[in-house]
């Protein structure tokens, strides 16, 4: 147990806002809300969380490139950087630790420019739709696959 690697949350531009505007599609918990949400259930299921959020593309394949030694897997909603971001493809297919690509709204119900994810071309898998619990459920892929992958 001692030695689990943290789930890494890695949050995309504009993030920031949520809970201030737009609450009918991104609901009216803020980052700091969901923040301590993913601590909590990361923690009854043993593992410690590191959240961050940034509007630069580049800080958050940083991070990708960071999280490769240093945490069991990664929930990343990369806000608008999923549809349009080479870099965070290709840092995620770079890096062996999971990757579960994560959003509030459910993007394939939205706009045609969102239906595209070349996040999610490389992500283990995805989850979208649920508001604020896409990212406990996030967690919940998140523990399992660190678990997995350490043999638990
Ligand atoms: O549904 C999601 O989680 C998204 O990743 C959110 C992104 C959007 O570009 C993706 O298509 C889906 C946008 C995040 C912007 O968040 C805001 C929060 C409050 C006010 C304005 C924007």
């Amino acid at each position: 147990m001692p030695d689990r690697k943290p789930i890494y949350v890695l949050n995309g531009p504009n993030l920031n806002l949520l809970g201030t505007r737009e609450p009918h599609i991104y609901g009216h918990a803020t980052l700091a809300d969901i923040e301590q949400a993913c601590v909590a259930r990361a923690g009854q299921l043993g593992f410690t969380v590191d959240f961050r959020q940034s509007n630069i593309e580049g800080e958050l394949v940083n991070w990708l490139q960071e999280a490769r030694d240093n945490a069991g897997a990664v929930v990343l909603n990369a806000g608008a950087y999923t549809h349009t971001s080479v870099a965070l493809h290709d840092a995620i297919k770079a890096i062996s630790i999971p990757v579960i690509e994560t959003h509030l709204s459910n993007p394939a119900t939205r706009e045609d420019f969102r239906h595209v994810s070349l996040v999610g071309k490389a992500a283990k898998g995805v989850i979208a739709g649920f508001g604020a619990t896409s990212y406990l459920l996030a967690i919940e892929a998140a523990a399992l696959l660190a678990n997995e992958s350490k043999g638990a």
